[in-house]
């Protein structure tokens, strides 16, 4: 029998380092108006065939315009699993604002064991940098090694570059904490996690700031 998980997934960073564009191109479906005007979000949902048992529905909330208060309340951090969390690798100051994103994160969520939430840092707009500049590799992995990042790509929305790569490590350990949840908590349960099976009322519930 199949199962299907449904994840919720923000995606953070800066005004401009292309979030809504990653989001648009790597997804199926985008859900906007209704939720846009009530709490300023858009969300928008991937449906990956993870593999002959799973089907993996990816539920990726787009912060759409609050990005200039650098922080969300909780309400949108609310059951979110994993994060990417975005930078323009030609804007530094994108960059800089990457730990404050993640700070506002941690803060905010943790998983049902009290661990962060997994989040991969993309460092987008890779086609603009020129083929001459050095590789961000040895900074980088150890940016996200201090900072707990579980790993970094650089992307191109403009080039559908790397972002299923990123969204398929942020998957992988996200299904690690769902499996590690598993044997903590109810090691012979064959439901994975409390968001397994989750529904559109769910997903209104989640959303909804009276409930
Ligand atoms: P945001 O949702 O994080 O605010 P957007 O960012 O997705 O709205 O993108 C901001 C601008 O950056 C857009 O340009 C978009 O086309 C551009 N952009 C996004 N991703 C890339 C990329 O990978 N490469 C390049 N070169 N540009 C990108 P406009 O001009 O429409 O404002
Ligand atoms: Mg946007």
């Amino acid at each position: 029998m199949q199962q299907e998980l449904l994840f919720k997934v923000l995606v953070i960073g800066d005004l401009g380092v292309g979030k809504t564009s990653i989001i648009k191109r790597y997804v199926h479906q985008i859900f906007s108006q209704h939720y846009r005007a009530t709490i300023g979000v858009d969300f928008a949902l991937k449906v990956l065939q993870w593999n002959p048992d799973t089907v993996i529905r990816l539920q990726l909330w787009d912060i759409a315009g609050q990005e200039r208060y650098g922080n969300m309340t909780r309400v949108y951090y609310r059951e979110a699993v994993g994060a990417l969390v975005v930078f323009d690798v030609t804007r530094a100051s994108t960059f800089d604002a990457v730990l404050k994103w993640k700070e506002d994160l941690d803060s905010k969520v943790t998983l049902n064991h009290g661990r962060p939430v997994p989040a991969v840092l993309l460092a987008n707009k890779s086609d603009q940098l020129a083929s001459q500049q050095a590789s961000q590799q040895p900074k980088l992995d150890s940016f996200c090694r201090e900072n707990g990042f579980v790993g970094w790509f650089e992307t191109s929305a403009k080039e559908n570059a790397k972002i299923e790569e990123a969204a398929h490590c942020l998957v992988q350990h996200i299904l690690h904490n769902e499996e590690s949840l598993v044997v903590e908590r109810e090691p012979s349960s064959l439901v994975l996690s409390a968001y397994t099976n989750t529904t559109k009322d769910h997903l209104h519930c989640s959303a909804c700031t009276k409930c």
